[in-house]
């Protein structure tokens, strides 16, 4: 029997059952009102994080040093924007519009990652956001793509091919610099040294504070806790910096032959709150463009309702 089609209890033990033997959930299916409430919150963050994470790379796409690196990043960086229309789509599944959405980011209301909040200072930033960002982002988002929403599965099963590309742009270009002359050695160190700890952070708050890891986890959205996937991708990353010849700025970071995994120093949780809360570095700048851009804009959203119009009149009068 459909779900739709039980009532109270029944439902959401069969809901419950449906989610545990790993069965997908569909738009049109029931779902508890907490459920629903949940995902639209954390896909439309994620879908907020792909436009606002349009900015920290754009700004060098004018700046790339070759049309080699320029056609890369330009490719890139209309793959993000992608993702955020697929986002958008999976999370409009669940019956909240676009419109809200963008209104949400753009008043500040809504979250987005806290790493775009980190200014690009140079040309070895865009291969550490690629290398570290996108890398983090695989991380997180390949068990995003057994999440038991579908829409949001299916989005992520692209996005996470993309982001495979992304983050191996970022390394390439990161090796470049690393193997290059002194002075692109040490601008690599410098981004490296920028950047490690926010990407670290990106993985969100410690498993003790994260208020909807757990029900999130029943439910099978998630499907690793915070500091699962954050340990993942240290020990990963200690790896490919070594084959860069790079240094992680961690005086504390050791391999624990009892653990297998790699330690590391103290996070700073407070400068990830204040991030969060829209004190960071870039917060009032991201907000600022993304709210430009939108009215920079209206003459094409007014455009293509003109359009729109024209095409049903003449469809109407196609068919009288
Ligand atoms: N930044 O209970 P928790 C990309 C918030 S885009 C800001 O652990 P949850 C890319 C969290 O929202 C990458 N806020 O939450 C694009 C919650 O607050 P609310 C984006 C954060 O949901 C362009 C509170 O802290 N990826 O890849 O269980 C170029 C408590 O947290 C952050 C995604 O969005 C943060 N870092 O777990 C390159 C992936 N972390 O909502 C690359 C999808 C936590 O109660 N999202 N918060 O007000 C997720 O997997 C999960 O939502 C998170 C957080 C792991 C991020």
């Amino acid at each position: 029997m459909a779900l739709a089609d039980l009532a109270g209890k029944d439902r959401q033990n069969s809901f419950d059952e449906h989610v545990a033997a790993d069965g997908k959930v569909e738009p049109k299916d029931w779902m508890p009102a907490a459920y629903r409430k949940t995902l639209v919150r954390q896909i439309s963050q994620h879908a907020h994080s792909e436009v606002i994470g349009m900015q920290p790379e754009g700004n060098w796409i004018s700046r790339a040093p070759s049309l080699r690196r320029k056609a890369i990043l330009l490719a890139k960086v209309q793959d993000e924007a992608g993702h955020g229309l697929y986002l958008y789509s999976a999370a409009e599944t669940l019956g909240v519009t676009r419109h809200e959405m963008e209104a949400d980011l753009m008043s500040g209301k809504a979250k987005y990652s806290s790493i775009f909040n980190y200014p690009t200072l140079t040309w070895a930033d865009v291969g550490c956001i690629g290398w570290l960002v996108d890398g983090a982002a695989i991380i997180n988002q390949i068990p995003l793509c057994r999440c038991s929403y579908g829409p949001y599965a299916r989005a992520m099963v692209r996005i996470c091919k993309e982001e495979s590309f992304h983050q191996r742009q970022g390394f390439e270009l990161m090796m470049a610099l690393a193997k290059g002359t002194a002075s692109q050695k040490a601008m690599a160190q410098d981004a490296l040294n920028r950047w490690w700890w926010p990407a670290v952070m990106m993985f969100g708050p410690p498993d003790g504070d994260s208020v909807h890891s757990s029900q999130n986890m029943a439910w099978k959205i998630k499907r690793f806790s915070n500091d699962e996937l954050r340990q993942k991708f240290i020990d990963m990353t200690v790896k490919q910096c070594e084959a860069l010849g790079l240094d992680i700025p961690d005086p504390d970071l050791k391999f624990n032959a009892a653990t297998g995994h790699c330690d590391i120093g103290p996070i700073d949780w407070d400068e990830f709150w204040a991030v969060v809360k829209g004190h960071g570095p870039c917060n009032r700048q991201r907000l600022e463009q993304r709210n430009r851009a939108h009215d920079e804009g209206a003459w094409v959203r007014e455009a293509a309702t003109a359009f729109a119009a024209k095409e049903r009149d003449r469809q109407q009068q196609r068919a009288a």
